[in-house]
């Protein structure tokens, strides 16, 4: 781990395996923090946020996560590698991956010296007011495993671009390239203390989560931990950022452009093999179009080449761990005893190169219910549900019925339409004929159980600062001193 600059192993010495999801091997060792570990980090966290960090300007601040993204680029196929090794997500997404997280520390870099407050212009002439953004203190940001380098990136750049210093916690299940990138903040000229990285399971995230040196907490995983981690914030009254998950409508009008609107569907579900927060997990077809677009999208997805998702030609990896790969299961099961029908996939593929992974083969339901599980639980696996809708009203209903408000994917030609939905859509992110992209200055959050709070673009920058309100008295005159002078 790293903690104040320095490498550590954990100090009881335990440990945990990584599993390669390809091949169900270990393939790293990776220290279970101990709480005085964990009480060590938030201690040179919060030691570097009141001494070190505070002399660094904006401009000094950015010159690092420049520096930083200088070594994301040169290191992003090793990077890559470590990632795809840690949790089957296939190399020609993590390498991208790598690149579009080095250009979120550029875009918050040049943020990081126009953090600007506010000259509020007050009655009373002889008050001068104003306001500063002010850093937080110590910010925790816990990760999931689907994409830890990315994830740390949306998180990491505007926390340390507003002066906060961060203590990092990845994923059990994919810690690898986390640390690899402390190696990087190491070379990038951080000084001890401001970013650190400790690793462990759920314990090491509830306990750090519970540590009164801890100022804030953005997480991305699953809703109902996201859930244990607000009640544990609201208790200490730490601000919380939550990017959970989601149960995200693509709808595809008759009017679209189909041949973009089929690849925009499968990018949707099957891209990260299903395993993005973003997934469009419900595709809702217009009634007049369905057979003909359903079968297109069956036929694009059985072509779907599966393999070892180190090879750049290789579409889909495998899931990333056994706990996913048993759960979509199980809810694939549920999902054709409440009587939905399979139209491809389903089950596991059958080549002799494919069964050492979790390996799970491209899968399509339709005669699927809203109200089916399938339809209504995040599945975060290469499984997608297909719903009919007769018009834009029931297209919006469908669609606005759900616990999550994470994304959304129109595909029309027509701009009313375009105009009316995109009001309508109870989503943090709409897409239009486009679906899965990404930008480090465009806003990322959802709404309902989806989380609340905003990464990337200048919101990100609010989550990790609060409003200082400073007002100064020009006047010589007495005043009241029992009176509050307004
Ligand atoms: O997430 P968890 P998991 C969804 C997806 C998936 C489910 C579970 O549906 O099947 O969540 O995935 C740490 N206090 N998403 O098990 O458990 C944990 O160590 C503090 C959606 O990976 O939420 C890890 O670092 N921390 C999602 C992180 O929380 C705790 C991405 C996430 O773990 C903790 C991944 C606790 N009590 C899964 N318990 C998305 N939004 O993209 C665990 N952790």
């Amino acid at each position: 781990m790293y903690i104040n600059g320095q490498w550590c192993n954990s100090s009881d010495g335990e440990t945990f395996e990584s599993i390669n999801p390809y091949t169900q091997q270990t393939w790293a060792l990776i220290p279970q923090a101990s709480n005085d570990d964990i009480d060590r980090a938030v201690q040179s966290a919060s030691e570097a946020f009141y001494s070190r960090w505070k002399d660094f300007n904006g401009t000094e601040r950015a010159k690092l996560m420049n520096n930083l993204a200088d070594l994301l680029d040169e290191n992003a196929q090793f990077l890559a590698e470590v990632e795809t090794t840690d949790n089957g997500k296939v190399i020609r997404e993590t390498k991208n991956q790598v690149h579009f997280a080095a250009r979120g520390y550029r875009f918050f870099a040049g943020a990081a010296n126009k953090i600007y407050g506010e000259v509020i212009p007050l009655d009373d002439r002889e008050l001068f007011d104003y306001t500063l953004r002010t850093p937080l203190g110590v910010a925790l940001l816990i990760i999931s495993w689907n994409s830890p380098l990315s994830l740390i990136s949306n998180k990491l750049a505007p926390a340390i671009a507003a002066g906060n210093t961060i203590i990092i916690k990845p994923s059990e299940h994919a810690s690898a390239s986390s640390l690899e990138f402390a190696k990087l903040v190491e070379k990038a000229g951080f000084p001890p203390g401001v970013i650190n990285v400790v690793t462990g399971d759920g314990k090491v995230g509830k306990y750090l989560t519970e540590h009164p040196g801890i100022q804030k907490i953005s997480f991305t995983g699953g809703a109902e931990t996201g859930k244990r981690i607000a009640e544990t914030a609201a208790r200490n009254l730490v601000p919380t950022t939550l990017e959970l998950g989601g149960k995200s409508p693509n709808i595809i009008f008759e009017d679209a452009e189909i041949s973009k609107a089929v690849v925009g569907a499968v990018a949707g579900i099957f891209a990260a093999t299903g395993q993005t927060c973003i997934a469009g997990s419900r595709l809702l077809v217009q009634k007049s179009i369905y057979s003909e677009f359903v079968e297109k999208v069956v036929e694009k997805s059985k072509s779907i080449k599966l393999g070892n998702p180190l090879d750049p030609e290789t579409e889909m990896g495998p899931v990333a761990n056994k706990q996913q790969f048993d759960k979509i299961l199980t809810m694939i099961e549920k999902a054709k005893s409440d009587g939905a029908e399979v139209l491809c996939g389903g089950n596991r593929p059958q080549n002799e190169e494919l069964q050492s992974g979790y390996f799970l083969n491209p899968t399509i339901f339709s005669n699927v219910k809203n109200d089916m599980q399938i339809a209504c639980e995040e599945i975060f696996g290469p499984v997608l549900s297909i719903i009919p809708f007769k018009d834009v009203e029931e297209a919006i209903e469908i669609a606005n019925d759900t616990k999550y408000g994470l994304a959304a994917g129109v595909w029309t030609t027509d701009f009313k339409k375009i105009h009316y939905l995109t009001n309508k859509l109870e989503a943090g992110t709409v897409w239009v004929n486009t679906y899965r992209t990404a930008a480090p200055n465009a806003p990322f959050g959802g709404i309902k159980n989806s989380g609340y709070g905003k990464e990337r673009s200048l919101e990100a920058i609010k989550e990790f600062t609060y409003v200082k309100n400073i007002m100064i008295n020009f006047s010589n005159e007495e005043r009241d001193p029992f009176s509050i002078k307004v």
